[in-house]
């Protein structure tokens, strides 16, 4: 794994180099979700049905085969052994809790000439969640991306999930149930994402489509972006941690594992200003690393995007988090409260020695859909305000067009457009009119 030293003269140059992501898109996969698009928005059913039998290896005979409702999703539910159940109970249970909070109000004021003014909130009309199928089929991002829906009052959530080969995830569907889904399609890729986009006969044209996925369906969220909304495009998972040396040196390791088994270009960082503590978390990582399953993409994960990087104090790693503005960063030291200040740029801050990474991920109630790849430094975690608008209210009176009237006028001459001049100016005097003190 990959030391750096921020009293090294090129440490800058290196740590730019450790964060660079190649974000290029693939044209060769453009070329073939552009084409899966335009087929599925002219033939709708009988091409996503075409697509799935084709890239899942099904054998559908229509829509129908593709088709999940409510009852479907409640038998999975209930075929689920008792300690996933009611796990899974439990997390949107905080989960709901957490996201309760961050629904926005509408609100309102009246100005000194009676003028109204106000912001109105309203929940989309329905959403499309794209789910990943096969071994990155997570049942915990369907409550990070369906509760958040729920709360804000969706009025339909659809669900699409491919299903390699037939096989069907309970824990995915239950997670569905639990969450409030309506209807699941199990599709998937560019073909689901075009369908929800534009609507076919069978899936109901979406307003906004979340979730993450891979290469294709990241290709053609883009694509479509613009007939529907999106959240985000995901990168691979990020964890730096902070550490000033006092924590168990084994849950740092493990820590750094539980976001490098996600992927091979999944990137984890430690920073401590102790260099003895850092050769006994990497003395930890060889030892625990033996019994991983999912060794091989940790490996692959640390060797090529890791890094193990000494400060000279913790001031300084705060300022080096700021820089890199992680996805998840764990501030593993004795007083987080004095640190977290410093702190600007992150997707989500796990504060203390217990506060594991993976608690964020499953139960804790903060969404785990979050920034990556630096965009924390502009953008926010997965939530109820993804799943919600706001359209502006203006009433004026009477006064109000009187002292508004002669400000619009003026800017409106001053664009060359006179019918918004004179809409403004008619309403200035009116007092003829029988509706003068409305
Ligand atoms: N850490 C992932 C989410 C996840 N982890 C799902 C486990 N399951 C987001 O970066
Ligand atoms: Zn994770």
């Amino acid at each position: 794994m990959l030391h750096l030293d921020t009293t090294q003269d090129d440490f800058t140059a290196r740590l730019d180099a450790l964060l660079a992501f190649e974000t290029a898109q693939d044209p060769a996969v453009d070329q073939g979700v552009a084409a899966i698009c335009a087929d599925v928005a002219r033939r709708g059913d009988a091409a996503v049905v075409e697509y799935s039998n084709r890239f899942d290896r099904l054998s559908a005979q229509s829509m129908a085969d593709l088709t999940l409702d409510r009852d479907q999703l409640s038998a999975a539910y209930h075929r689920l052994p008792e300690a996933q159940r009611q796990a899974l109970d439990a997390a949107a249970a905080r989960v709901r809790r957490y996201h309760e909070h961050q629904r926005m109000q509408s609100w309102s004021y009246t100005d000194e000439d009676g003028t109204l003014l106000g912001q109105q909130v309203t929940a989309l009309d329905r959403v499309g969640i794209y789910v990943p199928g096969g071994k990155a089929a997570y049942p915990s991002s369907v409550l990070m991306n369906a509760v958040p829906a729920k709360v804000a009052g969706v009025g339909e959530i659809i669900m699409v999930v491919p299903t390699p080969g037939g096989e069907r995830n309970d824990l995915v569907l239950a997670a569905a149930y639990i969450a409030g889904v309506n209807r699941v399609f199990t599709v998937g890729g560019a073909q689901a994402v075009a369908a929800l986009a534009y609507g076919t006969e069978t899936i109901p044209q979406v307003d906004k489509i979340t979730g993450p996925g891979n290469a294709w369906v990241a290709a053609a969220k883009r694509r479509v972006f613009g007939v529907v909304g999106i959240d985000m495009v995901a990168g691979p998972s990020e964890i730096l941690v902070i550490c000033d040396g006092e924590t168990d040196p084994d849950w740092i390791a493990m820590d750094l594992f539980s976001q490098a088994e996600h992927d091979e270009i999944a990137q984890a960082i430690l920073l401590s200003p102790s260099q003895d503590f850092i050769r006994q978390v990497e003395a930890s990582m060889a030892r625990l690393m033996t019994d991983m399953p999912r060794r091989d993409i940790i490996e692959a994960s640390l060797s090529g995007r890791g890094a193990l990087i000494k400060v000279r104090d913790l001031a300084e790693a705060c300022e080096i988090a700021n820089r890199i503005a992680p996805e998840h960063l764990e501030l593993s030291v004795s007083d987080p409260d004095a640190w977290l200040p410093q702190l600007r740029h992150a997707g989500a801050i796990f504060l203390g020695r217990f506060t594991s990474e993976s608690l964020g991920d499953y139960c804790a109630g903060p969404n785990h859909v979050l920034p990556t790849s630096r965009t924390a430094r502009f953008a926010s975690p997965l939530g109820v305000y993804d799943f919600q608008k706001r359209t502006s209210l203006i009433r004026v009176s009477a006064a109000g067009a009187a002292a508004l009237g002669p400000i619009a006028s003026t800017l409106a001459h001053g664009e060359g457009l006179t019918a918004h001049a004179r809409a403004a100016e008619m309403r200035m005097a009116p007092a003829d009119k029988e509706y003068f003190n409305d």
